[in-house]
């Protein structure tokens, strides 16, 4: 509750009205308890969306709004007590609220003004592998008459914006997913790391999709038995990077993004790096994994687990995507942030801080369904995220992109992804006796070039187990590229998505 807003308690008796059925300090004390209760959802809801707090936020604009009016009337001498004073109050809070519970600004507009959002019927969704069996083989390259150099095919044409082959709404199953080489038979055209590229048109779009991950095998098998068909259907050419946290330290995804976005632009000049969580399976294929020229965009806005809705308007967790440009702009992503919580803030306080916005597609269509789990062990809340968002505005050009460090322990082309094992770190702010030995020797195999026919995931978790176990260290680092970037991007056509962006 905002300080200004306390009715003063030692005032003279002389300044109060002089009923004798309401005395001055009766009525004071429930007028108080009255702005006390009103006064209590805000203070939840404030709270709850601390990011909120950022000064470009337009909840701050309401927060302080709220305040000054509350001082303004102290201060021109009104009593508090005034019924036509406290009616203004109460209506003003209750509009506050209002504004939240319709999602902000935005919420508020759209129930205002009717807009026209695309309609799909989530009731009767297609199987996530409908019209697969359309990917055509390539074109047969000319046949080579007499000597000369070796024939090489007609251009394939553009792909075609949007895709034929999209459906809308595909069902998610989101229990007992088959095995990886059950998925693996079912995406003949995926190749070793997870790599796809339509083989009858010209991809416009070049996507990484970047997943932090541990200890997670039976999500993972459930993202890629959906993903993979989901995305050779938009006609784009991609690969899924997982990148596994080394060790039973917390977990801290966003370095892990970090480390997932510079090691897939090593590999190649992707247009777009998708961020997104190993749980969140995507429920309409119209959801182009795509970026914005401009602006970073989130994806997720209409999630199972919130009701299809925005949680808060400034929530950029789950599934988001940047080109490389913007992420540089941002400075990467926070460093910092150990556990659950908050790092999907500053990531969003990022965006705005480096002169950007968030942009979405409608509700409609970003549908994600969520895989149910229990907390995660080592991925406990942070503490620290409320000081942490506090410092985003001081923070964000030190640490990022520009401070982070790493070692690749390994990396290996499994048949539906890419596996980046890597040792990020501890957080150096665990309290002393509780981080645990730093490994000072090579012992565990590097993998490169592996393209291994069962779940390297699988057989990595089972390593790491072992080396908690035995204590055993990590593996040198590995610096070599596993394949060579791709320069050929001249003709590469970032569609925008204004059409799609709300
Ligand atoms: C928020 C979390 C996000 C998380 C969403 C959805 C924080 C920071 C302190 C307010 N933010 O509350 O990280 O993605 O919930 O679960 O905890």
């Amino acid at each position: 509750m905002p300080a200004s807003c306390t009715p003063e308690p030692a005032r003279s008796a002389a300044s109060f009205p002089s009923s004798p059925s309401a005395s001055p300090c009766s009525f004071h004390t429930s007028s108080s308890i009255f702005f006390l209760l009103i006064q209590q959802p805000l203070a939840f809801r404030s709270s709850f969306l601390l990011p909120s707090l950022h000064p470009v936020s337009p909840h701050l604009d309401f927060h302080l709004l709220s305040t000054a009016l509350c001082f303004t009337m102290a201060s021109c001498g009104r009593s508090l007590d005034s019924p036509c004073t406290l009616a203004l109050l109460v209506g003003f809070q209750f509009a506050f609220v209002l504004y939240f519970s319709l999602g902000g600004f935005r919420g508020l507009v759209s129930v205002l003004v009717h807009t026209t959002e695309p309609e799909f019927d989530y009731s009767r969704p297609h199987d996530v592998y409908t019209n697969l069996s359309h990917l055509g083989a390539p074109p047969p390259p000319p046949r080579n008459s007499g000597t000369g150099p070796p024939a090489t095919g007609p251009p394939l044409r553009d792909c075609q914006i949007p895709s034929p082959l999209l459906v809308g709404p595909v069902s998610v199953h989101l229990s007992s997913p088959l095995s990886l080489e059950e998925i693996r038979q079912r995406n003949p055209l995926v190749l070793p790391g997870g790599r796809y590229r339509p083989p009858d048109c010209e991809p416009r779009h070049h996507t990484a999709i970047v997943v932090p991950y541990r200890n997670r095998q039976t999500h993972l098998r459930a993202l890629l038995y959906h993903l993979h068909p989901f995305l050779q259907r938009q006609q784009i050419h991609y690969s899924i990077y997982i990148v596994q946290q080394w060790g039973n330290g917390t977990f801290n995804r966003a370095k892990l993004l970090n480390v997932g976005v510079r090691e897939a632009l090593r590999d190649e000049d992707w247009s777009c790096i998708f961020l997104h969580d190993v749980d969140l399976l995507p429920e309409n294929d119209h959801n182009t994994y795509t970026c914005h020229k401009q602006f970073p965009t989130h994806l997720s806005v209409a999630m199972d687990k919130f009701r299809y809705r925005l949680p808060y308007p400034q929530y950029f967790g789950g599934v988001s995507a940047v080109t490389p440009d913007q992420y540089m702009k941002m400075n990467g992503f926070p460093n910092q942030y150990w556990g659950w919580g908050g790092e999907d803030d500053d990531i969003a306080a990022r965006v705005r801080l480096s002169g950007m916005k968030i942009v979405r597609p409608p509700v409609a269509i970003g549908h994600y369904k969520m895989i149910k789990h229990k907390g995660d062990r080592g991925n406990e809340q942070n503490p620290r995220r409320f000081d942490l968002l506090k410092r985003t505005r001081l923070n964000w050009r030190s640490d990022g992109l520009n401070s982070l460090t790493y070692e690749l322990l390994s990396k290996e082309l499994e048949p539906l992804y890419t596996n980046l094992t890597v040792n990020i770190g501890e957080d150096p702010r665990l309290p002393p006796g509780k981080v645990p030995p730093i490994p000072v020797k090579a012992t565990t195999p590097v993998h490169q070039r592996s393209t291994s026919k069962n779940g390297g995931i699988a057989r990595q978790e089972k390593r790491q187990e072992g080396a908690v176990a035995t204590n055993m260290t990590v593996a040198k680092p590995v610096r070599e590229k596993t394949e060579h970037a791709q320069s050929k991007r001249s003709n590469q056509t970032t569609q925008e998505k204004t059409g799609v962006m709300k």
